[in-house]
């Protein structure tokens, strides 16, 4: 039995460029040591610029997957993200209500960072209604907080806006919340906007709000952020962690595949994280005594 790995589930949607989606949901729950089981929702036709398509798959259909994986392998926790419709939204929402869905993770996908809606009318209302109240842990960015919990986008600019939407989607019913503080808009000064230095999420549980800052990350490669964390969230769940343990180590891969791929430049617009650790694996090699060029010779 060595060796065998916990298995999560993913209930996502396919990115073609293999920046967010399902395929980042994969890598980051492979670089965790979990076996990712899948549960294709939407197929998108996108790469680092854009989505140009989008096709839903029939809620039947979907869980027809989910039954698949959970009649055979012994899932230990599951992530939502793109769920595309609200038909989808609440067939996962029966799934969890009858206790099939353990340590569910929701990241409220709705719309992509280049701008294209990924979930259409009526799936902020099943969300609230239906699934956020089985959530474990609800993963919302700043956008998503604002849609869910009814407040006004720039009131969470700043962090008492943010804990006031966690506070209202933790009333929905998740028993966590983190509100993600990554598209804060930054500072403005005399030569234009700056990025803030550090970022602020908020975790909101049974004890209230805390605060969890870290570094800024100066990288065009964002694209999949939020979907890494989830799954890494719901990997790490799967092999036990508490939330906040979850949480912490969680943030610490994405920030760590965040710096890994800034100095990437795959695509024209905002290319993957380094899920796999791939650059730094690369200076590994070159450093290795015997395995540069120059050393075989
Ligand atoms: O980042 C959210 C997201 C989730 N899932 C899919 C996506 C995106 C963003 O583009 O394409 C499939």
């Amino acid at each position: 039995m060595s060796g065998e790995p916990p298995v999560a589930l993913t209930i996502a949607g396919s990115d073609s460029g293999s920046g967010a989606g399902i395929q980042a949901d994969l890598k980051s729950m492979a670089a965790l040591g979990v076996l990712a089981a899948t549960a294709i929702t939407t197929v998108t036709a996108q790469n680092t610029t854009a989505v140009t398509a989008v096709h839903h798959l029939p809620a039947a259909f979907v869980d027809q997957q989910i039954t698949a994986v959970l009649d055979d392998l012994p899932v230990a926790a599951v992530k939502t993200g793109m769920l595309g419709t609200a038909e989808v939204v609440e067939l996962v929402a029966r799934r969890a209500a009858a206790g099939d869905l353990p340590n569910l993770v929701v990241d409220p996908v709705m719309v992509s960072s280049s701008g294209h809606r990924l979930l259409e009318d009526g799936g902020v209302d099943a969300y609230r209604r239906h699934l956020l109240p089985l959530a474990l842990v609800a993963t919302p960015n700043l956008w998503e907080a604002a849609l869910l919990s009814g407040l006004d986008r720039d009131r969470l600019e700043r962090v008492d806006g943010m804990v006031a939407a966690a506070a209202a989607i933790h009333r929905l019913g998740a028993r966590w919340v983190l509100v993600k503080g990554g598209h804060l808009r930054g500072v403005e000064g005399s030569n234009g906007t700056q990025p803030p230095s550090q970022v602020p999420d908020v975790l909101y549980g049974v004890d209230g709000p805390t605060l969890i800052t870290g570094a800024w990350v100066d990288t065009p490669n964002t694209h999949g952020t939020g979907c890494s964390l989830s799954a890494a969230i719901a990997a790490r769940l799967a092999g036990g962690a508490s939330v906040p343990e979850a949480v912490d180590d969680a943030k610490r891969f994405v920030q760590r595949a965040l710096v890994g791929s800034a100095g990437w430049r795959l695509g024209r617009g905002h290319g993957p994280l380094d899920h796999l650790g791939w650059t730094a694996a690369s200076g590994d090699r070159r450093s290795a005594p015997g395995t540069t060029a120059a050393g075989s010779q």
